[in-house]
């Protein structure tokens, strides 16, 4: 199949590429570096800080690369002819940046919907079907099993198959809650075919095609672009206490990059078995933890490997958008059915400290503590980043 990555250059776009490529398909490689340039704003390195040219790191893979912007209509849709996938990844994805001021707020809210608008309409001109990166942070943390797709209410003696209701964390998260409103709308009026992937955080440095060309996609471990594991992982590499925020019940469904990767590209064979017009939300996650179990997990395996890795229960810079003790069950039966063979935490948090403390030596200090609350929204971050 023709599949075009948009966002290829980012953290899952990059791996995602070479998964689809080894698997068979045409791959077309889009993006724009504005992820690199945004965390460059936020004083945010990524390691390895500069991981080369796209170009130059899926060469000799037959990937055709192009520089574009994925909010350009007319660009989206030239890009898309004789394209029979797309996967949507060339979002702002980071919940702490959404909050920092107003006009990141509205960068995320604008950008993000600038880009699905694209992309839906492209799709109903050429009928290139769509895979996109969701989150499961669209539904919050509810105190109910999170069912996967459409569940069944009964009311007044009657009953109605709906969504399940949303309740993001972050306007980055409210962002995706309305990508999932137009694209569902989009499928019933236009017949638009989508899955809509509503992803855990994922963790993981490699994947079996990294691995093979010995190549690294682009991490990040700071307060604005890194996720929970890999700070926790860097922490501990440079001696810096491992932060969780608040109590540190906050409880999330995770899955490793590898996983991830594999899992999109299933979506994307997947895809092309449904009927005009479906609209087919899936849970990606394949394990869950507390931020709090996490912690204490990479701590040990810190220890083990030598570094005298602490806890640290630092004022949530969250507080008031997410609760740190609440019940968390997610429904990932797709995923399964599918055949996915997850890769266990131990495997992963041991593989990521073991990359972090390789690059210890790059690992910028500053950026270690949380620098931002979602709360004050700004001021912060126009005094420390300008
Ligand atoms: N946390 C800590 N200490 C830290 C950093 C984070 O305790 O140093 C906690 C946060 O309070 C939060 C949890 O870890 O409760 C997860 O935070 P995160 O930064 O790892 O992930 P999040 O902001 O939720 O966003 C990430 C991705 C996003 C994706 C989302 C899936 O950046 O693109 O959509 O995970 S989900 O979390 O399920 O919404």
């Amino acid at each position: 199949m023709r599949i075009a990555v948009f966002g290829a250059d980012g953290y899952l776009g990059f791996p995602l590429s070479l998964c689809l490529l080894g698997r068979g398909h045409e791959v077309i490689a889009v993006d724009n570096g504005v992820t690199a340039r945004r965390a460059a704003c936020t004083g945010a390195p990524s390691v390895p800080a500069d991981p080369g040219p796209l170009e130059q790191r899926l060469g000799g893979t037959g990937a055709t690369v192009v520089e574009a912007d994925v909010r350009d209509q007319e660009r989206v849709r030239q890009l898309l002819q004789d394209v029979d996938v797309v996967v949507h990844l060339a979002q702002q994805r980071s919940a702490p940046y959404s909050m920092l001021s107003p006009e990141h707020a509205l960068e995320t809210v604008s950008d993000n919907l600038d880009s699905t608008m694209a992309v839906l309409f492209a799709c109903r001109e050429t009928g290139t079907r769509l895979v996109k990166l969701g989150s499961m942070g669209e539904y919050g943390t509810p105190s109910v099993p999170i069912p996967e797709g459409e569940w069944t209410l009964e009311l007044g003696g009657r009953t109605a198959r709906l969504w399940f209701p949303r309740s993001p964390g972050s306007f980055y998260h409210a962002s995706k809650v309305c990508d999932s409103v137009y694209l569902r709308f989009a499928c019933q009026c236009y017949g638009l075919t989508c899955i809509d992937v509503q992803q855990g955080p994922v963790v993981g440095v490699n994947t079996a095609e990294l691995r093979e060309r010995n190549a690294c996609t682009r991490v990040y471990y700071d307060d604005v672009w890194g996720t929970v594991v890999h700070r926790f992982c860097a922490q501990a590499s440079a001696g810096h206490p491992l932060t969780v925020y608040g109590r540190g019940g906050q409880t999330r469904g995770f899955l490793s990059l590898a996983d991830s990767t594999w899992a999109t590209a299933t979506a994307c064979e997947q895809i092309m078995d449904l009927p005009a017009g479906a609209y087919m939300e899936i849970n990606q996650i394949a394990w869950t933890r507390s931020v709090r179990q996490l912690a204490e997990e990479v701590a040990a395996l810190a220890r083990e490997r030598g570094c005298p890795a602490a806890l640290s229960h630092v004022p949530n810079p969250r507080e008031g958008c997410e609760l740190e003790e609440h019940f968390y069950e997610v429904e990932a039966a797709v995923l399964r059915n599918w055949g996915l063979v997850a890769e266990q935490p131990q495997q992963v948090l041991g593989e990521t400290l073991d990359y972090m403390l390789a690059h210890s030596r790059e690992l910028r200090a500053s950026v270690l503590a949380p620098r931002h609350t979602f709360r004050d929204g700004g001021d912060t971050c126009r005094d420390g980043h300008g």
